[in-house]
């Protein structure tokens, strides 16, 4: 292997840990953040994900369904949710929400990625309809759905304990639990940035809760508001803490803050720089976590393409539709072919392979040819509840 040339002095005991495989600390994580040497973090974040994974790198065939928009949140950080009658409040009706489900089959997907917002009038039983109404409709789909802002919100409107809500959830269908809704844990931030969601604490029992009845998650960070070094560091460690003790989280996802439309709109964009750092750290601290996943479409995907050399293992998947993000100023496409995803992948010198959500490979050899994603209607049946 190629000898590591470093010029921030800080980092020498903490590249030694890293070559030793040791687990790195707090004040290792803050000064990862802070060190100015960022090739050298690349360089030990890429070293770690060639050992465990090589040049292999992820992605997948999968269509997010965003059921609605409608939130009683009002969250700061957020440019997607509305109040039930403001502009461009939605509610798919279930057919709307079969047909683009059946519309992702016929285009290849074997995932889909379903979050909303806390509609304050459809009750849990819509949403537990839905996905029993998708599993019989498209029973060889995935379904990975419902932050654990949403678990907690469905057990106080249905009045029902957190376990509960989450064996209902599995019961209809669900297969595991997206990442979002993590933001930053530390209650200063999410005072300033989500006062209203489950509180950070709240959002790891309810994945630790999630796990103990055998469905997997993803984690996520929200990075570039107003957190520090050290609430960063604090999150990742929280979720390395959860991970020894479960094991049930399957990939961890850094998500740039996308300031436009948002209440926190006078916040700049992270940087390309921060981006990387980002996925660096992740893959240093989160020494149990397999995969580290760079979004392309919240990253774009030239720094997607990038961060294959900085930590990350997997690219996501063709999306088809995205919301939360584009609401939010995202100038990326919202969708991308499988083919272009496998471009990205070998122009990065990495290996392409395609999986399922729990990272099974899938062969498309036996499989019809994948036609271009298409995109219905999105006002046609809409429904305003
Ligand atoms: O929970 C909301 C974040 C998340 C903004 O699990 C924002 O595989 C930036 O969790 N700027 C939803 N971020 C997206 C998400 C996700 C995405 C891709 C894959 C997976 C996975 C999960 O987006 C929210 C919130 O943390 N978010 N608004 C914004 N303005």
């Amino acid at each position: 292997m190629a000898e590591l040339l470093i010029t921030d002095q800080r980092l020498k005991p903490i590249a030694a840990k890293v070559l030793r495989g040791e687990r790195l600390s707090q004040e290792d994580g803050v000064a990862l953040y802070r060190s100015p040497d960022i090739l050298a973090v690349g360089w030990l974040a890429n070293h770690v994900r060639e050992k465990r994974h090589g040049d292999v790198t992820y992605f997948n065939v999968n269509r997010h369904i965003n059921p609605t928009n409608v939130c009683v949140a009002h969250c700061k950080l957020c440019a997607f949710g509305r109040d039930p009658n403001a502009p461009g409040a939605y509610t798919f009706a279930l057919e709307e929400i079969y047909q683009r489900a059946e519309q992702g089959v016929r285009e290849g997907a074997t995932e889909f990625h379903m979050v909303g917002g806390l509609h304050p009038d459809l009750p849990f039983e819509y949403f537990l309809d839905m996905i029993r109404g998708l599993k019989r409709r498209c029973p060889t789909v995935h379904l990975k759905a419902f932050t654990m802002v949403e678990v907690g919100y469905f057990a106080r409107i249905a009045k029902l304990s957190i376990k509960e809500t989450l064996q209902k959830m599995k019961d209809a269908g669900v297969d595991s639990l997206p990442g979002g809704g993590a933001e930053i844990f530390h209650p200063r931030v999410r005072k300033l940035i989500c006062d209203h969601k489950v509180s950070g604490q709240m959002w790891l029992s309810i994945a630790r809760q999630a796990h103990e009845l055998g469905l997997h998650s993803n984690a996520t960070m929200l990075y570039g508001h107003v957190e520090t070094e050290e609430e960063r560091v604090d999150h990742l460690l929280k979720l390395r803490e959860l991970q020894d003790q479960t094991h049930g989280f399957v990939t961890f996802i850094p998500l740039a803050f996308h300031p436009d439309n948002t209440a926190l709109s006078h916040i700049p964009k992270p940087t390309g720089y921060d981006d990387l750092r980002n996925i660096a750290v992740s893959r240093l601290l989160l020494d149990n976590f397999a995969h580290i996943k760079a979004y392309w479409i919240m990253l774009s995907p030239a720094i997607a393409q990038i961060a294959l050399r900085f930590g990350a293992n997997d690219l996501d998947g063709t999306v088809v539709e995205e919301k939360i993000y584009h609401d939010a100023g995202a100038v990326t496409s919202e969708f991308t072919s499988r083919a272009d995803l496998e471009r990205f992948i070998r122009a990065a010198g990495r290996v392409p392979v395609e999986r399922d959500t729990l990272y099974n490979p899938v062969d498309r050899s036996k499989m019809p040819p994948i036609p271009p994603p298409t995109r219905p209607d999105l006002v046609s049946l809409t429904l305003n509840v």
